[in-house]
């Protein structure tokens, strides 16, 4: 047999087989970059013509030609609808409200998050904006993660000032604040973003399917990795709000809200839990609002608290008020007191293993969290017990 094989290896037979060899190679070679192309026609359908239903899309930008969009996409573009959590996961989600020109924060806080939590977890990332997401939006976002990501147009009447809303009266409380140099006192788009994370971000289309959320923003940091899953940590534990940061409202942003706050309590006694955090937002018994909320660039908490009859009926009446055009609310207080009245105060979490920065101010953990999470930041910095943190507040709740 072997002798009778070696026998057949003749020249021409080899100058055969190296002729069909450099035929496959050629094949190959040709059948990767068809491939290549396929993808980057692939990847700029899935940009610009995904149609506005579309459960992985509802963003239908008008397409918009960029350099980056030219380029292939990374394998994580998704253009199949997410569906049902994979075991393991919790059904939850990163919220993330953002402008087009809030790129560059948007970058950078999504790879934060990505390097020290989520690369590990795969968490969906879900992005709205009252207008289209541009192209390079997108696909910026995409390159920084492995998981599904959702772009979203918020629909106008979620996201602009109501017409019933006396627009003479509401132009005098802009230029109220004004003249207090309140920060955004004279902006409608900032009081529109307030209503919308107060009343209506749960409400999105591509928010439907999930119960948990994160909430992020552009240029937030996070400075240790997170070895849990704090999705199921909300869940097994039955959470419902969790913080990093709390601190005082400027007082004019709310002037009336309080008092709004107090008829609903009274006309709506049966939404109070028994085992409320009302001592976090009152030093008074509930007669004023000492002005601590938790800070809510950063929430993980649960949409269906929101979804709920209690805290529907609670921004339904705030609404009515007028309050988030008249005077300044923001969501910060607003989902604060809720979560203070409604839920038990041992559904309120304070996240004192999360290391977070959000402007100027930072929560970073001391002593055996900080070493064993790979943390960057300066705990002596820390906000936590600074003169303007109701931290304290917080944990006096429970001593
Ligand atoms: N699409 C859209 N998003 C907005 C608009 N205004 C604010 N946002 C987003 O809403 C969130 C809160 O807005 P910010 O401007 O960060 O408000 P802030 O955190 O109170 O103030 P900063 O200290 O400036 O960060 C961010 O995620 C913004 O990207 C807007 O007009 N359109
Ligand atoms: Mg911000």
């Amino acid at each position: 047999m072997f002798k009778s094989a070696t026998a057949v290896v003749t020249p021409r037979r080899v100058v055969a087989v190296l002729l069909a060899t450099i035929l496959s190679i050629h094949f190959l070679i040709h059948t990767a970059n068809s491939s290549d192309t396929l993808q980057v026609q692939l990847a700029s359908w899935s940009f610009t013509k995904m149609p506005a239903t579309h459960s992985n899309n509802s963003n239908s930008a008008a397409p918009v030609k960029s350099t980056l969009a030219t380029l292939p996409v990374p394998s994580s573009t998704h253009s199949v609808a997410y569906n049902a959590p994979p075991s393991g996961r919790a059904n939850a989600t990163f919220v993330f409200l953002a402008r087009n020109s809030d790129i560059d924060g948007v970058a950078a806080a999504v790879q934060s998050v990505e390097d020290r939590f989520n690369r590990r977890h795969g968490y969906p990332w879900v992005f709205l904006n009252d207008e289209y997401f541009t192209e390079q939006f997108m696909f910026r976002v995409r390159l920084l993660t492995d998981a599904p990501v959702f772009f979203g147009r918020i629909e106008r009447d979620a996201w602009n000032q109501p017409d019933w809303i006396d627009e003479e009266k509401a132009r005098k409380g802009r230029l109220k604040l004004m003249s207090q140099r309140i920060i955004y006192g004279g902006s409608v788009p900032y009081r529109n973003m307030c209503r919308f994370n107060s009343g209506f971000f749960f409400k999105h289309e591509l928010l439907q399917q999930y119960r948990y959320y994160w909430r992020v923003e552009p240029g937030v940091k996070y400075f240790c990795d997170l070895s849990y899953d704090p999705f199921k940590m909300m869940q097994e534990q039955e959470k419902v709000y969790g913080f990093t940061i709390s601190l005082m409202e400027h007082k004019a942003t709310v002037a009336t809200l309080w008092q709004a706050v107090k008829e609903f309590i009274e006309q709506h006694p049966e939404h109070i839990d028994p085992n409320n955090a009302l001592d976090f937002v009152s030093d008074d018994a509930g007669a004023n609002y000492n002005l601590c909320h938790f800070w809510s660039n950063f929430e993980i908490a649960d949409m269906d608290f929101w979804r709920a009859p209690a805290y529907q009926a609670f921004f339904d009446f705030l609404e009515a008020k007028g309050g988030f055009y008249y005077e300044r609310w923001g969501d910060a207080p607003v989902h604060s007191i809720a979560a203070a009245l409604f839920a038990r105060r041992d559904q309120i979490h304070f996240f004192r293993d999360i290391a977070y920065r959000h402007d100027d101010f930072e929560h970073c953990p001391a002593g055996e969290q900080y070493a064993a999470n790979r943390c960057s930041c300066n705990p002596d910095t820390s906000f936590d017990y600074t003169d303007h943190s109701c931290l304290r507040r917080f944990e006096n709740l429970f001593s």
